[in-house]
């Protein structure tokens, strides 16, 4: 009888470890996934319907985000002085033309990516740059 109900209990107990272990893992790969690419920046990859991108030290982080087709992208500028967000890559005939943003501080910039393909922007004050790649 004795023998009966320990071996019950670690059957519980057990099941209840495994229950939280599958809950875990599953919160965690559904939201981002980070990952280090070659040449040692770090690729976010949002899954969902938005994401975020801060703007500190004249630096956009993360530089460089995958997201998928009609994500919101929005900036929030931390840093003491404005910054803007052009699309395009500084001085080239479309900069600007999809995107032009300005960010004060603690304001934000958001748009939306209704297309796939790779979209570099930078900020026409300081010329810190990022890329956002829709798929
Ligand atoms: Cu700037």
């Amino acid at each position: 009888m004795k023998k009966w109900k320990v071996i019950l209990l670690i059957l519980l107990s057990l099941a209840i470890f495994l229950g939280l272990f599958v809950l875990t893992s599953c919160q965690s790969s559904s939201e981002q996934t980070t990952a280090a690419n070659a040449n040692g920046t770090t690729q976010v990859i949002i899954q969902g319907g938005e994401a975020a991108i801060k703007v500190e030290n004249s630096t956009f982080t993360p530089s460089d985000i995958v997201v998928s087709v009609g994500t919101k992208v929005t900036w929030t500028n931390t840093d003491r002085m404005a910054h803007t967000v052009y699309s395009g890559i500084v001085g080239s005939a479309d900069a600007g033309k999809l995107f032009k943003g300005f960010i004060d501080t603690d304001k934000t910039f958001s748009y939306t990516f209704t297309k796939a393909g790779t979209y570099p922007y930078y900020c026409s004050i300081h010329s810190e740059t990022g890329t956002v790649t829709v798929k």
